[in-house]
């Protein structure tokens, strides 16, 4: 059996950071190749930096380390994206490309987060099916639906081992989301741990699907772990974890912290929102590969905010020993 080398793009990010480290811990910190445009600190284990623009640089790094696996993490989110649409664009499917060509050339596999992004304003919003209208109307999402065709078609002309699911917010404690719309959803923890109000940029009753960081990473782990006959969607999967308001995330929150206050000054993010699904039918990768999410809203909360409360403690603990 051929060793396992894991190519990981966009590793300092939000989702690529936490993945990192799960996939150290599983395979052995030698076998993940954790890259980014910037240095980051991601713990044991090879970093190299990487514009995922520049393909002869990816193409050098596959072949120095014998890789055989490529998660592609790197992207522009949605919100970020419509403030240049253009860079957006390229980031988003030139470094796509450049993926697929150098998993295609030593027949790699290939793991692609999708987004509920993909879906527009003509999609059904309420349990939102596998198949259905994809028109979105952002840059980023316009990127992720052809990248999951795209997927689909190396997958049918050259065979190639690609597999995606299509995220919705995803909330952690460990890492902090940059330039998405549910990025909301992981600022409200920050601010009622740190006994702050909370200004949202969203409207109280804007429902969104979400999900779990410690779901997300176990799906994607269970997805890449399938045998290729079980899988019958190569666009790229729908995952379900919860749905929620702002209105009903700050309510769970109170349930801890009676105090934490929360109001609503909507900007031009709510327009994204409210072109995407409030729920999603995940029947699929249920079926196909026994997704199973863990984490509804009442559970998240109590961990997430359990997780930031001994992360502040530390911090405060750090700098008392500094004064020291
Ligand atoms: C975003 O808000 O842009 C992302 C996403 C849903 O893909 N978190």
């Amino acid at each position: 059996m051929t060793k396992k080398t894991i190519l990981i793009t966009g590793a300092g990010g939000q989702i690529g950071s936490v993945l990192t480290k799960t996939l150290r811990d599983t395979y052995g910190p030698n076998s993940v190749i954790a890259t980014d445009i910037r240095s980051t600190e991601l713990g044991d284990g090879p970093f190299e930096l990487l514009d995922v623009l520049n393909g002869n640089r990816l193409h050098e790094l596959v072949n120095r380390y014998r890789v055989t696996e490529i998660y592609h993490l790197a992207a522009i989110l949605s919100a970020r994206g419509e403030q240049n649409p253009k860079i957006a664009w390229d980031i988003n499917m030139d470094s796509l490309f450049n993926v697929l060509d150098a998993a295609k050339e030593r027949k790699l596999k290939v793991f692609f987060p999708s987004s509920i992004a993909a879906f527009g304003p003509n999609t059904p919003k309420v349990n939102t099916p596998q198949e259905t209208i994809t028109q979105p109307t952002t840059v980023y999402g316009i990127s992720k639906a052809a990248g999951e065709n795209w997927c689909q078609y190396y997958f049918l002309k050259y065979g190639l081992d690609v597999r995606s699911v299509r995220f919705p917010g995803i909330i952690g404690y460990q890492s902090l989301p940059g330039g998405g719309t549910t990025d909301y959803a992981v600022d409200i923890y920050h601010k009622a741990i740190l006994g702050e109000d909370f200004s949202c940029f969203l409207q109280a009753d804007t429902r969104l699907p979400m999900l779990y960081m410690d779901d997300a990473i176990q799906g994607v782990l269970q997805l890449m772990d399938t045998t290729s006959d079980k899988l019958s969607v190569r666009t790229s999967y729908n995952l379900a974890g919860v749905s929620f308001t702002p209105a009903e995330i700050s309510a769970e929150i109170q349930k801890h912290h009676p105090d934490f206050k929360i109001h609503y000054a909507p900007d031009f993010r709510q327009a994204i929102a409210d072109s995407w699904p409030q729920s999603i039918d995940d029947q699929q990768a249920r079926h196909d590969w026994n997704w199973q999410p863990q984490f509804d809203l009442a559970r998240m909360t109590t961990d997430m905010l359990s997780h930031l409360a001994e992360m502040l403690q530390i911090e405060k603990l750090k700098n008392l020993v500094a004064q020291i």
